[in-house]
């Protein structure tokens, strides 16, 4: 193996043994160092790589308390999808409106809002951050993603959970759309929201839901979500590179 081969591999290899050694320590030390997010930013492989082998992604984003909540939770991106079937179901206050998940499961359903309310639910403050250069803290109230996943029952090929949304981005109609991994949609805090602040998710953050992944930006929270789709890889999509904003040039992976 030639030197040139070995040295990123030493990279890691000091970076996960430095990276060891602060975890015994705990992992807020991790997140209060100014130099560890830099880290993670210097490739987004590597940056999956540490994490994983840092935390096996287990770890909890901070929680707030009321106190901490933001005046109000600004609306970012789309504010009220424009698309006639859409408007229809938010007319009816989403009475008609269903999340279809489907793809590579045991069980393909449908579910309605009132089902989703009728399942377990997790609360949660905490703060969304977007790469535009704004931060919000806000208290969701929705079903784990787990809990949906548990009766759809991915197969062992399942791998990403892709969110179809409502809103048109462009003159040709291409929705909104995301992705995440398996180990970010069975995290405790990923649920599909359906309130926020104690009310009804107005339509501007997302009605009738959307979903939070605390530990990633605000982009690969999509809103909107009409149908969820278990894939073996983000080719099986059909288009893209994974998400809307992906395909303008973001990272797929914006966790930190
Ligand atoms: N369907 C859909 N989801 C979306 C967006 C969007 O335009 N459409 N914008 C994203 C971005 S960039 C951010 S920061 C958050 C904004 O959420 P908010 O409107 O509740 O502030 O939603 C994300 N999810
Ligand atoms: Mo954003």
């Amino acid at each position: 193996m030639s030197a040139a081969d070995d040295s990123p591999r030493r990279l890691r290899r000091n970076l996960l043994t430095a990276i060891g050694g602060m975890l015994l320590g705990g992992c807020d030390a991790l997140s209060r160092s100014e130099w560890f997010p830099r880290i993670l930013r210097t490739g987004e492989n590597l940056s999956r790589r540490v994490q994983h082998a840092v935390t096996a992604r287990k770890s909890m984003a901070q929680e707030f308390t009321e106190h901490d909540l933001s005046p109000s939770f600004r609306s970012n991106g789309t504010a009220n999808p424009d698309d006639a079937a859409y408007q229809a179901l938010a007319q009816d206050g989403f009475v008609g409106w269903q999340l279809q998940v489907d793809g590579l499961v045991e069980q393909p359903m449908a579910f309605s809002l009132q089902q989703l309310r009728a399942m377990r639910s997790r609360v949660q403050i905490t703060r969304h951050d977007c790469v535009e250069g704004w931060s919000a803290i806000g208290k969701w109230k929705g079903v784990p993603l787990a809990d949906v996943l548990s009766l759809v029952r991915p197969t062992a090929a399942a791998r990403y959970v892709v969110f179809h949304c409502a809103d048109p981005m462009d003159q040709v109609g291409t929705k909104y759309y995301e992705s995440i991994d398996m180990e970010d949609a069975y995290h405790p805090q990923t649920i599909l929201a359906y309130e926020l602040n104690d009310a009804v998710l107005p339509i501007g953050n997302g009605a009738p839901l959307r979903v939070r992944i605390e530990r990633q930006l605000g982009y690969k929270m999509a809103k909107y979500i009409m149908r969820l789709q278990l894939v073996d890889s983000v080719a099986a999509i059909g288009h893209g590179r994974g998400g809307y904003w992906e395909d303008q040039g973001y990272e797929w992976y914006a966790g930190i």
